[in-house]
C-alpha cells in the first residue's frame, strides 16, 4: 500500500513536471514568435496590437485563407447576406477578407469594381466583430491625369509620383486623395466606438510596370517617399492608428536584397507581402517556394510577419491546383509554413474568378485543401482582437 501511494505521488510529480514544462514550452513558443513583434505605429490601438500579436502566434504553424470581396459577390450571385463562395463550399467564410478602395479618392459611392462603399464599411465592421482579419488594397486613380491606376503604355515612364511628392506640382491634389482615404478608414467604427483594425496595403505590385507607381515610373527614393508620405499623413495629420501596413511587391526579385530594394522601412511596414500569380501559372513552383522563403526570411530578420498577399489561378482551370500545386509550396519548409495568410483574388464572374463555387470542377479540391491541418478559415480562428497567452485554432490539431 505504502509503495502504491509512493507510486501515485511519483506519477503525480512526473505529470506535474510534464504539465509545467509543456506549459512553459508553449509560453516560450508564444514568446519567441511574438518577441519584438509590435505594430510599427507606436500609437497603434489595443485591438491592432492584439491582432499583430495573434497573427505572429499563428504564423509559425498555420496559414489563414483570404478572399478578395468575399462577402460582396460570387461567381453566380451579386448581392448576398452572410454569403461567400468559400462558405458555400466549405461551410465557413475565409479568415481574411480583402477589400479595395479604388474610387474613394474621387468621391464615388462605389469602388472601381462597383462595390458600394457603404456596404463595404458594414462588412468590414462585421468581420471585425466576428474576429476576422480585414485587409484593404487601393487601386488609386492617377491624381495628375485623372486616369486609372494602370498606365496605358506600361513601357513608357509616367512621372506621376515625382509630381505628387512634397514640393511637386500636384502634391495638394494627392493630399486631397489621402483625405478621402482617411475619411473612409475613420468611418470604420463599431457600435462600441472602436475602429476596425485594417491591414492597409497601398502601392502594391510596385516591382511591375503596370501601375503608375511601378518600377520604371519612379526612382527608388521617389517610391519610398510616396509610401512614407502616405503613412505619415494618415498617422500624423489624420491620427489614424487602426492600421497595420503591408508592403507587397510582385515577382521579379532573386534574393532578400532584391526584395528590399524599394522597401520603405521597418518604421512603416508590418507585413512583408508578396503578390505572385506568375510562378504557378507558368509552371514554376520552385520560384514560388523561393519567393515565399525569401519573404519569410526577411520577415524573421526584420521582426515582421510574412503574408502571401495576392495570388490565384484565374478560373481555376487546373482542378487539382489547390492540393497539388499550391499546398506543396505552402507546406514546403518551416519558412514557407510561416506565411500568415494567402489571399485569393476576386470572384468577379464566370470569366474571372480565383476560388471555386459549388458545382465548379475544382470545388472538391478546394474542400480537400482547407481540410489540411495547417489551413484556417474564419470558423477555426479565435477573435483576433483579444489578447491570449496561447492560441489553439478550433477543429485543427497539430
Ligand atoms: C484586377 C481585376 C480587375 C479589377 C482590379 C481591381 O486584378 O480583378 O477586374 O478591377 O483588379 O480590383
Amino acid at each position: 500500500m505504502k509503495s502504491y501511494n509512493k507510486h501515485i505521488t511519483l506519477t503525480k510529480a512526473v505529470l506535474f513536471i510534464l504539465l509545467f514544462t509543456g506549459m512553459a514550452h508553449s509560453l516560450v513558443q508564444a514568446k519567441s514568435c511574438t518577441k519584438g513583434k509590435k505594430p510599427a505605429d507606436k500609437n497603434a490601438t489595443e485591438q491592432v496590437a492584439n491582432l499583430y500579436r495573434n497573427l505572429a502566434m499563428l504564423a509559425p504553424d498555420y496559414i489563414m485563407i483570404g478572399h478578395q470581396d468575399a462577402l460582396s459577390y460570387g461567381i453566380h450571385w451579386k448581392k448576398g447576406t452572410d454569403r461567400s463562395d468559400i462558405k458555400d463550399i466549405t461551410g465557413s467564410h475565409p479568415a481574411v477578407f480583402g477589400w479595395d478602395i479604388g474610387g474613394i479618392e474621387l468621391g464615388q459611392p462605389v469602388n472601381l469594381d462597383s462595390v458600394p462603399f457603404d456596404e463595404m464599411r458594414e462588412n468590414i465592421i462585421r468581420v471585425y466583430l466576428e474576429g476576422g482579419v480585414n485587409t484593404i488594397s487601393w487601386h488609386a486613380y492617377n491624381p495628375v491625369s485623372g486616369g486609372s491606376s494602370w498606365v496605358e503604355d506600361k513601357n513608357r515612364p509616367s512621372p506621376t509620383v515625382a509630381k505628387i511628392l512634397p514640393g511637386g506640382s500636384d502634391h495638394s491634389a494627392f493630399l486631397k486623395q489621402l483625405d478621402k482615404v482617411a475619411g473612409f478608414l475613420k468611418s470604420l467604427k463599431a457600435p462600441d466606438g472602436t475602429l476596425a483594425p485594417v491591414v492597409f496595403r497601398p502601392w502594391h505590385e510596385n516591382s511591375g510596370n503596370w501601375f503608375w507607381w511601378g518600377a520604371i515610373h519612379c526612382s527608388v527614393d521617389e517610391y519610398k517617399s510616396l509610401y512614407r508620405c502616405t503613412v505619415d499623413y494618415l498617422q500624423n495629420k489624420h491620427h489614424l492608428h487602426n492600421l497595420l501596413y503591408a508592403y507587397s511587391p510582385d515577382v521579379g526579385f532573386k534574393d532578400a536584397a532584391g526584395y528590399l530594394e524599394r522597401y520603405p522601412g521597418d518604421d512603416l511596414v508590418d507585413i512583408i507581402g508578396l503578390d505572385d500569380y506568375n510562378s504557378l501559372n507558368t509552371g514554376h513552383p520552385e520560384k514560388l517556394i523561393s519567393n515565399l522563403e525569401i519573404i519569410a526570411k526577411v520577415a524573421n530578420e526584420h521582426h515582421k510577419i510574412a503574408a502571401f498577399t495576392e495570388t490565384g489561378s484565374n478560373r481555376v482551370e487546373r482542378k487539382d491546383y489547390f492540393t497539388n500545386e499550391l499546398l506543396p509550396c505552402l507546406d514546403h519548409s518551416e519558412l514557407t509554413r510561416s506565411i500568415s495568410w494567402v489571399l485569393f483574388w476576386r470572384n468577379a464572374d464566370q470569366k474571372q474568378h480565383f476560388v471555386p463555387a459549388p458545382g465548379h470542377p475544382a470545388a472538391e479540391n478546394f474542400k480537400e485543401f482547407v481540410k489540411n491541418k495547417d489551413i484556417l478559415l474564419l470558423n477555426n480562428i479565435p477573435d483576433m482582437y483579444k489578447k491570449y497567452k496561447k492560441i489553439k485554432p478550433s477543429g485543427k490539431d497539430i
